[in-house]
C-alpha cells in the first residue's frame, strides 16, 4: 500500500463544558488530524497530547513537529505491507507516542479500508457495541451527586470519578452513601505520593472496582509498594507507555487492572501486545479516552472490540463533550453501550468535511 499523499490539520474544538482534572482543567480540544491518502482511500486519525505537559510529557507542539519534520515525511510516496511495516519503521524514535500513535493508527485505518473490512476485524475484534463508563471531572460534591445520578439513569456501566489531595474522601463518602451499588472508580491523574498512604488506604472502605494512577507517571516501583498496602486494585494509565513497561508492572504487582489508550501506547500495534499480554495474565483491561472528536472515538471504539476489553471503557457519548462533532455519524451511547461504527470500511465514521473546515487552524500538505 502506497501513501501518495498526506494532510496534517491543527483542529480547535470548543468543549461544551470545562473538564478539570488534578492536573488542570481543559476548555476546549486542540488535536492534530491526520489524513492519509492511497488507493483511492483516505485513513484518519487524532492525536491525544495536549496543549501543555500536564498528563504525559509529549505536548501539542511536539508532536506537530514530529508528524510534519519526521513520521509524515517518512511515509509520503513510499509503500508498506501492512501497519506493523509503519510501526517498525517508526519505533526507533525515542518516545513521541501521541505522534507516532497519529500515523500509525491513520495507517490501520486506511489499510483497512484498502481491504473493504471494518476496523475491528484487521484488529482480531469481535464484538458489535461496547460497554462503557464515564469519566467525570472535579465539580463541587454537590454537583457532582447531579451528575453520577444522571449518568446512572443513562445506563452508564461504570462512573469514574477524578479525585486530587483534599477531594477524595468526603466525595466518596456522598457519593456511595446515594448509591451504593453502582461500578464506582477514581481517577487521581498521578497527584497523591506514599505520604498520602493514610488517605489512599482509607479508600479501601468504599467499594471501588479500582484506583486509578494515584502515584507518579513515572514510578511503578512505588505503584507496587502501594498495591501491596491495599485491598483495592490498582489500574495503571501514565504508567504503561510500552508493552515493555506493562511486562514490568504485572511481574511487579504495581496494578492489577490496565488502562489501555491507543494514543499514549504509539498505537494500536503496541495497544495489541498491551491486550495480549493482560490476556495471558488474565489481567482485565478497558480503553481509556483524552476528551477525543469522531475520530479517535471511533478508533477508541474498534479497539474496545477485541477479547480482553473486559471492563467499560471511557468512551462514552460524543455529545457529553462538543456540540458538534467532526464526524457526520452520531456516536452515542444507550443503556451504556456503544455501537461500533459502520459506515463504511475501516473506523466506520466519515469527515463533516464542511464543518472540520470552519474548525481547521492549519493544513499543511505532504507529496512525494
Ligand atoms: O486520565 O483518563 C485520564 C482526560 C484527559 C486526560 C486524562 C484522562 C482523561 C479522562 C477522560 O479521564 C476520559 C474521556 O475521554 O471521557
Ligand atoms: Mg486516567
Amino acid at each position: 500500500l502506497r501513501i501518495d499523499h498526506a494532510e496534517l490539520r491543527l483542529i480547535e474544538l470548543p468543549l461544551i463544558q470545562p473538564f478539570t482534572i488534578a492536573t488542570g482543567t481543559m476548555t476546549r480540544k486542540v488535536f492534530p488530524l491526520v489524513v492519509l491518502r492511497g488507493e483511492g482511500c483516505e485513513g484518519y486519525a487524532e492525536g491525544v497530547a495536549d496543549v501543555l505537559p500536564d498528563y504525559l510529557p509529549e505536548t501539542i507542539a511536539s508532536s506537530m513537529m514530529m508528524l510534519r519534520d519526521v513520521f509524515l515525511p517518512q511515509l509520503v510516496g513510499h509503500s508498506f505491507e501492512n501497519p506493523q511495516a509503519v510501526e517498525r519503521l517508526i519505533r526507533p524514535w525515542r518516545d513521541h507516542q501521541m505522534a507516532k500513535a497519529t500515523v500509525e493508527m491513520a495507517f490501520w485505518d486506511l489499510w483497512a479500508k484498502v481491504q473493504g473490512l471494518p476496523l475491528r476485524s484487521v484488529l482480531g475484534g469481535t464484538k458489535t457495541e461496547v460497554e462503557v463508563g464515564v469519566s467525570l471531572g472535579i465539580r463541587d460534591i454537590p454537583r457532582t451527586l447531579t451528575e453520577v445520578a444522571l449518568h446512572v439513569q443513562q445506563g452508564y456501566r461504570r462512573i469514574k470519578l477524578k479525585v486530587m489531595p483534599g477531594h477524595d474522601l468526603r466525595l466518596l463518602q456522598a457519593v456511595r452513601h446515594d448509591f451504593p451499588d453502582i461500578h464506582l472508580t477514581v481517577d487521581a491523574n498521578c497527584c497523591y505520593t506514599m505520604a498520602d498512604l493514610p488517605v489512599l488506604r482509607a479508600m479501601d472502605q468504599f467499594g471501588l472496582d479500582y484506583i486509578e494512577q494515584p502515584l507518579a507517571w513515572n514510578d511503578l516501583h512505588d505503584h507496587a509498594r502501594l498495591q501491596a498496602m491495599l485491598s483495592t486494585p490498582i489500574c495503571l494509565d501514565e504508567c504503561i507507555r510500552s508493552v515493555a513497561d506493562c511486562r514490568k508492572a504485572l511481574v511487579s504487582d504495581a496494578g492489577r487492572v490496565i488502562n489501555i489508550k491507543v494514543g499514549r501506547l504509539g498505537g494500536h500495534t503496541e495497544a495489541k501486545r498491551v491486550h495480549d499480554i493482560c490476556q495471558a495474565w488474565d489481567v482485565p483491561v478497558w480503553c481509556g479516552g483524552m476528551l477525543e472528536a469522531g475520530i479517535g472515538r471511533a478508533h477508541n471504539i474498534h479497539l474496545s472490540t477485541l477479547e480482553q476489553f473486559t471492563r467499560p471503557g471511557d468512551t462514552s457519548s460524543s455529545s457529553r463533550y462538543f456540540h458538534r462533532d467532526i464526524v457526520a455519524e452520531k456516536l452515542e451511547t444507550t443503556d451504556g453501550l456503544m455501537p461500533v461504527p459502520a459506515n463504511g470500511a475501516g473506523i466506520g465514521v466519515t469527515l463533516d468535511w464542511d464543518f472540520l473546515n470552519t474548525v481547521t487552524t492549519t493544513t499543511e500538505s505532504f507529496a512525494p
